[in-house]
């Protein structure tokens, strides 16, 4: 059974025989072959499922049964950590998966224990065995997975980091750690065009971090071909120069071949050395779903082809050709996988299914809210009273931090004092910390391992963040500017957000990206003046805050590294040096909840609800608008968007009956269209005048400064709509 691919794939039966003597026992080869069975058996019957409109969705791992059972022997479930994509039925069943759990998500049960019926078949999850959820998205895991290692080191090298602690996050998470763990991750060929890939390869190799990638290749991407998404048609080739891997080109419908590249690349990883690739060479004989016809696109003597490599009766043959098995032993064990495939389809299919109530449990963390009553306190003055900047108190915040929890991590474009830290140790050299200079100082109190420079990379940055907090660390990455997020885009929207509640609250990832956002700057341009919030507002499972002022900022911050939800972090780069908002160091321990709005100025004829840089703008406007008019505007800064304080809008709307909601990010479509429909729908009773907004045109920040301020709002704008409503 052993080949060589890509040099002439030969038969060798000696070798094969060899090998499988050294390297599995007679038992070991009889369970290889059941595994392979029964998860090509669990494949048929979910077909039979499907055609029947008993399950919704059906994709196989069918032709890559030999590789995925060689890689979970050589793995050890609940120690190493797994990160497979929708083809890998066979690993999770070798690793400890049962067939009745996997049939149970194709029903979409209530005790799918890898989903609680939110997510489609073959998206496995197990928090017992380290099987992390995945998404759909084809290439996102693989920076989790680099992340993952990143944190399995971490703990190794700071033990202490790993306990528990009252009082935040912590307190909920159990990490694990050993050491010299091994992070799988699987994905196919076609997958490998992604970004997010090659981002991760970069991490890996140069942190040597002990992750093992499985290419499962069977040519095809849906109905592309494999040279389509390769230059050449091989990843291998591709790969081969990324420094510090283990490579490995195999056919993967060879189980023994399969086991003993897993076992070499699995010892390479363990033993410290770097990451491995393993790519094996597979087929797909049941198209890429059974929503596809590959007979569309390939022809029957492609389809014969693969047909005559099929590992499942490659390997019955090989067992009886070796004498390891005979034609009895073989029909016994099958019958009794077919037993145990039908026992669990019979169970699935009469399970209950999930409360229509449970759908909204696990968006949020249900252990600790960011509106926790322990985040509400005082600011406790110290010594030094003098006035800081924004940017001062947040950097003062992050060292807090970072003393108080050693598990926090900073890393992400710049941010380090000086990735060459041999001058910064002697020093020689101050060091940067930032672009905006808010991470200053942090890599060298606290060292390279907890503060960094990320690649140039905003994906790498977040999936890898992702990673890390999954395991339970609490990385505070930076986006360098808000208009470069976008990269970064799949990741929050496809992962961050959705970790917890796709996993039915079995894995989380809360982690603070913090981003530089705004305009006002006077020749910032169209690349770094960009608003966005309600994009991410719009995103459930990330919370969303935007402070105005020094003390804001460093309340929110520091409740955003204490709670247990993703928190996107939004700093407007105007306000870091304002005199507007300087405020005295509180304490290392003061923290604003999320969802509590802050009246700026109290009033009772008007009502102006708003956040960021437009707070000092509207409060300008309104303390001329009393001054001229007398007209008494009350001013709320919401500073937290998601959640926001309804309470505080609802009790102002119905004191003054008039209400503008204000933002600097573009009108239509903005953050200030749900709050405006919401007031229309709950206080209608209570309104003089119609909802009014202001925002900025719809349009991008122009860099003349001409056509900047047209297109922001500016406090003229908002003065003449205050008057205009206040005359209503
Ligand atoms: C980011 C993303 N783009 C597109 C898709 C739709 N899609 C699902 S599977 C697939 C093909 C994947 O092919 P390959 O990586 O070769 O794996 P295979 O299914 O052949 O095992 C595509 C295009 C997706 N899930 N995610």
């Amino acid at each position: 059974m052993a080949r060589q691919s890509g040099s002439g794939v030969q038969e060798n039966k000696k070798t094969a025989a060899k090998v499988a003597d050294s390297a599995l026992t007679r038992e070991q080869l009889v369970e290889v072959y059941r595994l392979m069975y029964l998860s090509r058996r669990t494949d048929d019957r979910e077909i039979v499922l499907k055609r029947q409109q008993k399950i919704f969705f059906q994709i196989s791992c069918a032709g890559h049964e030999a590789l995925l059972v060689a890689a979970g022997m050589a793995l050890k479930p609940g120690y190493d950590w797994f990160f497979p994509y929708y083809r890998d039925r066979a690993i999770c069943l070798t690793l400890g998966n049962t067939v009745e759990e996997q049939l149970l998500q194709a029903v979409g049960a209530a005790d799918d224990t890898a989903s609680g019926g939110r997510q489609m078949p073959s998206h496995w999850s197990s928090r017992k065995l380290n099987i992390v959820s995945p998404s759909s998205s084809t290439a996102t895991q693989c920076l989790h997975a680099v992340g993952c290692a990143e944190a399995g080191r971490f703990f190794t090298k700071h033990p202490e980091a790993a306990k528990k602690h009252d009082g935040d996050y912590r307190e909920f998470k159990d990490v694990k750690f050993h050491g010299d763990e091994v992070v799988y991750v699987s994905i196919g060929e076609g997958s490998t065009s992604q970004g997010e890939f090659w981002e991760s390869l970069n991490t890996a190799s140069n942190g040597k971090l002990p992750v093992l990638y499985v290419v499962e290749d069977n040519g095809y991407a849906i109905s592309t071909p494999v040279e389509v998404n390769t230059p050449g048609g091989n990843i291998s080739r591709l790969v081969a120069n990324f420094p510090n891997f283990h490579f490995a080109e195999i056919d993967g419908t060879d189980p023994i071949a399969s086991y003993k590249a897993m076992v070499e690349a699995v010892a390479y990883c363990r033993s410290g050395k770097g990451p491995a690739l393993v790519h094996g060479h597979v087929i797909r004989p049941y198209s890429h779903s059974l929503s596809d016809d590959e007979r569309l696109y390939r022809s029957v003597e492609e389809l014969d082809a693969d047909a005559a490599k099929d590992p499942i009766s490659r390997m019955q043959m090989w067992l009886l050709r070796e004498g390891i098995l005979d034609a009895d032993a073989i029909n016994k064990l099958e019958r009794q996988a077919d037993e145990e495939v039908q026992r669990a389809a019979d169970r699935a299919v009469m399970a209950t299914l999930p409360a229509v109530a449970s759908i909204t449990k696990h968006v949020y963390s249900e252990d600790l809210s960011s509106q926790d009553a322990r985040f509400d306190t005082e600011p406790q003055p110290t010594a030094d009273a003098t006035e800081r900047t924004m940017a001062d108190l947040i950097n003062c915040c992050l060292k807090d931090e970072m003393r108080r929890d050693e598990r926090v991590v900073v890393f992400g474009e710049d941010v380090a004092d000086a990735t060459r830290d041999g001058a910064l140790r002697a020093g020689k050299i101050k060091g940067k910390g930032g672009v905006f200079k808010l991470t200053a100082g942090l890599q060298a109190e606290f060292g390279s391992d907890r503060c960094w420079n990320s690649p140039l990379a905003e994906a790498n940055i977040t999936g890898r963040a992702i990673g890390m907090a999954m395991r339970g660390m609490k990385p505070v990455v930076e986006i360098q500017f808000f208009d470069y997020i976008w990269p970064a885009m799949h990741q929050m929207r496809n992962e961050l957000s959705l970790v917890r509640w796709r996993s039915n609250g079995d894995f989380s990832c809360p982690l603070v990206m913090r981003v530089p956002i705004g305009g006002y700057l006077t020749g910032g341009s169209i690349y770094h003046s960009q608003s966005g919030e309600s994009i991410f507002t719009h995103t459930p499972g990330v919370r969303v805050v935007m402070p105005s002022n020094a003390l804001d900022a460093l309340g929110l911050l520091r409740t955003a590294i204490r709670c247990d939800d993703p928190v996107l972090f939004l700093e407007h780069k105007r306000l870091y040096r304002e005199t507007f908002g300087r405020a005295a160091y509180p304490g290392p321990d003061y923290c604003i909840p999320f969802g509590k709005a802050k009246i700026v100025r109290s009033g009772k004829d008007l009502t102006v609800l708003t956040y960021g840089a437009v707070v000092p703008r509207a409060l300008q406007a309104a303390q001329k608008l009393h001054r001229e008019a007398g007209v008494d505007v009350e001013l709320i800064d919401l500073r937290s968007l998601t959640p926001y304080d309804w309470e505080a809008i609802a009790e102002s709307v119905k004191k003054t009956n008039r209400v503008i909601v204000a933002h600097e990010d573009m009108l239509s479509w903005g953050y200030g269209a749900e709050i405006a429909a919401r007031i229309g729908d709950e206080l209608f009773h209570d309104l003089d005048a119609p909802v009014r907004r202001v925002a900025a045109m719809d349009t991008f920040v122009a860099y003349q400064p001409l056509l900047e301020d047209a297109i922001l709002p500016q406090p003229e704008d908002l003065y003449r709509a205050m008057a205009e409503l206040a005359a209503f």
